[in-house]
């Protein structure tokens, strides 16, 4: 229940976008009173000389395009310029205890924070400080620590290059490559699954590959709802008739049917563009099953002497198709039918329309990364593509739909907790101190050292690290022993209030505000998820003149922690010129020129070497890697098992939450419920609208349970259910992600209804 709104389910008939998104985007500037200011700043979002989104990752295509903004940004950027403040007489209201009683939605709803606050022991209230104050805080507390390693420095992904840069440059200076970041839950199997297959952690294809693609595969994905930018493409795609085939336990609205908002005809004549030609209802994990059901194919095929393969591709550019071959051939189709839960001949149609195309896309989000073997997953994404060359040509290519809208960039510019050796050694080169060479913690690293009492200080750059990892009780624990906690934020959100003995919040300027300093006007730059580096230049005032901007929250941060500094901070403060010129001469590969080059009011695309049919892998080849048997997870043997997808509603940014409803799924006003097969119901004597909880199956003794939970019969795949992050992630264990890349597997927690009431 809603904040004391009676929930109600019905179910969404209408395509998604349209009328529906163009009313969204309406009612969130007037709920945040920034109709004119919104729509101002609306207009210049995404376009050159204006800032980007700060929603998702999905590169901008202004050229032709009016507007380049869908319903999501627009509630991100309400969000962001919203008209209310949380101010000092509001913590003096309220107490660090009362605002833990608050939901998640009423603390975003309070505004945007407008100066620095300390924790108050004797009081339980935050009170303001000084920014002096605050620097030498943090200082203090990371001088005193007995190793640089016993700090935990958080990046969430809308931190723009230049303050990555400089947080990462910080960070390795004071001693430590504790980077757990955003990405570490997200599309880090891209990052560590890809490299030994293809060379590079990014994806391969840039926008204009939609336009010359044969067909697109969407795996895992919910493009209408995270990244509605995308249905430009595949509404296009599908007008030149290009198959799309959609690969999801949910048949989520917008790939099933979408009107484009901003298509003035459709939206005039409630005309829409049926999206999917295929759709394929996969169970939970089962892709693994569902992508070797098609190589398998291609193989029985090719033995019956017809040729699928791209035979030259494979044998100039791969390693190990053999290896593929054997495993693909060795699967039993009883298995692969029974592990991805599809019947054959829809497989069998899916390597139909994958074989004819002689350009495949595959896109894929987090319903393939957040499994126990996400990066394996991926590497079998890139083994279908390289079978049939689908590299370094027009309309081809691996397509991972990343997060934040600079998780990608933050990464490239050394967010990164295993650095590699050359990174290291340009470090030193380029600023003159050594870098700790010992690798850092991840998010679930960093989480276990603060249960084990080794960590001391977390710093956030950004983010709700608290609520967005696994284990929430534990999380809870874990930073309370903290000796100090510190949010570097624009909005209020649980991470501090779950606070270390010490604890700041530091309010910045967002990324729709405009950045003055010393030096004038200031620009950042964010790189898209298909590697495009592009500036960002705020419009808005700043929510409050007290804010800082992150760059200099990063610099102070670091002068007050490093007095012996080798770097020169305070230049970097006013001068982000100079900062990306440190950019470049640490990346000279990707970044050289940097400056000139992000004058052009496009921006410049990053080099990846695969376009161009180079492997940066150490036989310099494209390597097929076999990832054994059907299943992504580890199996379990509790028969009352279900796996339990926790995804993200229409109306949420991670774990902001912009309201209780979920248009598209047909929930209003109710985020505790539970999507399950009308069967799977049954064989519980369940009904519909039963209050049910929930427990994870583990192992580890710990109990993990979740009360009050409505039961909505949905069209899941049997044993798949699927429920609300951040609400569900008190069920998922720590210890229980992607060995290769530190990923919770936030899409299949084994978990058991435990107990029912029915509702009355
Ligand atoms: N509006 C909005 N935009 C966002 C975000 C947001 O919260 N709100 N978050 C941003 C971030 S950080 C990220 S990472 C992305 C996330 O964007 P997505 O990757 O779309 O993330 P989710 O909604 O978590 O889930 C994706 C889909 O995976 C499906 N799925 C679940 N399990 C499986 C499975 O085993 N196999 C397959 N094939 N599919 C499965 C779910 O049904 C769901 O449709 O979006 C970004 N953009
Ligand atoms: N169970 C489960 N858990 C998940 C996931 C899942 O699918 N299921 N998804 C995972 C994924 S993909 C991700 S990326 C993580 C997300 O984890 P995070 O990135 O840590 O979380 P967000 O909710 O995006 O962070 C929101 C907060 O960021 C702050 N903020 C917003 N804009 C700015 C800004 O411009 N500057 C600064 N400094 N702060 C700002 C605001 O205070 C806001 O409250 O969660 C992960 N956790
Ligand atoms: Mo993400």
């Amino acid at each position: 229940m809603a904040d004391g709104k009676t929930p109600r389910y019905k179910t969404y008939k209408a395509p998604a976008g349209g009328w529906g998104a163009a009313a969204a985007t309406a009612k969130v500037l007037l709920e945040q009173s920034v109709v004119g200011k919104g729509s101002k700043a609306l207009l210049v979002m995404n376009k050159p000389g204006g800032f980007k989104c700060p929603s998702c990752a999905y590169p901008d295509q202004s050229c032709g395009k009016k507007f380049d903004f869908c319903e999501n940004g627009a509630k991100a950027l309400a969000h962001e310029a919203t008209k209310f403040r949380v101010t000092r007489e509001f913590f003096a209201q309220h107490s660090v205890s009362e605002l833990m009683q608050q939901s998640d939605y009423w603390l975003e709803m309070q505004g945007r924070l407008t100066e620095p606050m300390r924790y108050d022991a004797a009081s339980d209230h935050y009170v303001p400080c000084s920014w002096d104050e605050a620097f030498a805080m943090i200082g203090d507390h990371l001088r005193r620590l007995d190793s640089p390693h016993e700090a935990e420095f958080y990046t969430s992904g809308r931190t723009a290059n230049e303050t990555a840069f400089l947080y990462s440059i910080f960070v390795r200076e004071f001693g430590t490559n504790n980077f757990p970041d955003c990405s570490n839950m997200c599309h880090e199997p891209t990052s560590r699954g890809l490299p030994p297959a293809i060379g590079v952690g990014k994806g391969t294809v840039i926008i204009d590959d939609f336009d010359h693609a044969e067909a697109i595969f969407v795996i895992g994905q919910n493009s209408g709802t995270n990244s509605p930018r995308m249905m430009t493409n595949l509404v296009d795609a599908r007008k030149r008739g290009i198959p799309i085939v959609a690969v999801n336990p949910m048949p989520e609205r917008a790939l099933i049917r979408f009107a484009e908002p901003q298509d003035i005809v459709q939206m005039a004549t409630f005309g829409s563009t049926p999206i999917s030609s295929e759709f394929v209802h996969i169970r939970i994990g089962g892709d693994l099953a569902f992508l070797k059901g098609i190589m398998k194919v291609m193989f029985e095929r090719e033995a019956a002497g017809e040729t699928v393969l791209d035979h030259d591709f494979i044998r100039e550019h791969t390693v190990g198709v053999e290896a593929i071959r054997e495993d693909a051939m060795a699967q039993d189709w009883a298995k692969i039918v029974e592990a991805s839960g599809l019947a054959e001949e829809q497989i069998r149609r899916c390597a139909e329309i994958y074989t004819r195309s002689n350009a495949t896309i595959l896109c894929y989000g987090m319903g393939i990364t957040q499994h126990q073997m996400g990066s394996q997953l991926v590497r079998q994404i890139a083994n279908l593509l390289l079978l049939k060359g689908n590299f370094g040509k027009p309309g081809a290519g691996i397509s991972p739909i990343r997060g934040h809208s600079n998780v990608q960039g933050d990464r490239t510019v050394g967010i990164d907790e295993k650095p590699s050796s050359a990174y290291l050694d340009r470090v030193r080169e380029v600023f003159g101190f050594e870098p700790p060479r010992k690798h850092g913690h991840h998010t679930v690293d960093s989480v276990e050292a603060m249960l084990a009492g080794t960590a001391k200080v977390f710093i956030g750059l950004g983010g709700n690290f608290v609520r967005a990892v696994p284990d929430t009780d534990r999380a809870y624990a874990a930073m309370a022993k903290l000796d100090l906690t510190v949010g570097i934020a624009t909005k209020l959100n649980r991470g501090h209030l779950v606070h270390g003995k010490d604890a700041l919040i530091l309010p910045v300027v967002a990324r729709s505000e405009r950045i003055e300093t010393a030096k004038g006007e200031q620009f950042v730059t964010i790189e898209d998820s298909m590697s495009n580096v592009t500036a960002s230049r705020g419009v808005l005032e700043p929510a409050s003149p007290d804010l800082l901007t992150e760059t200099e929250i990063v610099c102070r941060m670091a002068m007050a922690t490093l007095p012996q500094s080798k770097v020169d901070w305070a230049r970097y403060i006013d001068d982000y010129d100079a900062i990306r010129d440190k950019v470049a001469e640490v990346y000279p590969e990707l970044y050289a020129g940097f400056n000139e080059k992000i004058r052009n009011p496009e921006g410049f695309h990053l080099d990846v070497a695969p376009r161009r049919l180079v492997w940066k892998t150490p036989n310099g080849k494209a390597n097929f890697i076999v990832m054994p048997g059907l299943h992504a997870n580890a199996e379990v043997a509790d028969p009352a098992m279900l796996r339990l997808a926790t995804v993200r509603s229409h109306d949420q940014f991670n774990t902001t939450i912009y309201s209780y409803n979920d248009r598209y799924r047909g929930v209003y006003d109710d985020r505790m419920v539970l999507f399950m097969n009308s069967r799977d119901m049954a064989d519980r004597g369940l009904e519909e609208y039963d209050r049910i909880s929930l427990e994870t199956i583990s192992d580890d003794g710990i109990a993990r349970r979740i009360d009050g939970l409505t039961v909505l019969d949905y069209p899941m795949p049997r044993g798949s259910v699927a429920g609300y992050y951040p609400e569900l992630n008190p069920l998922l264990p720590l210890d229980y992600y992607d060995r290769i890349s530190g990923t919770p597997a936030a899409k299949s927690v084994p978990v058991k209804v435990v107990a029912t009431a029915t509702n009355t």
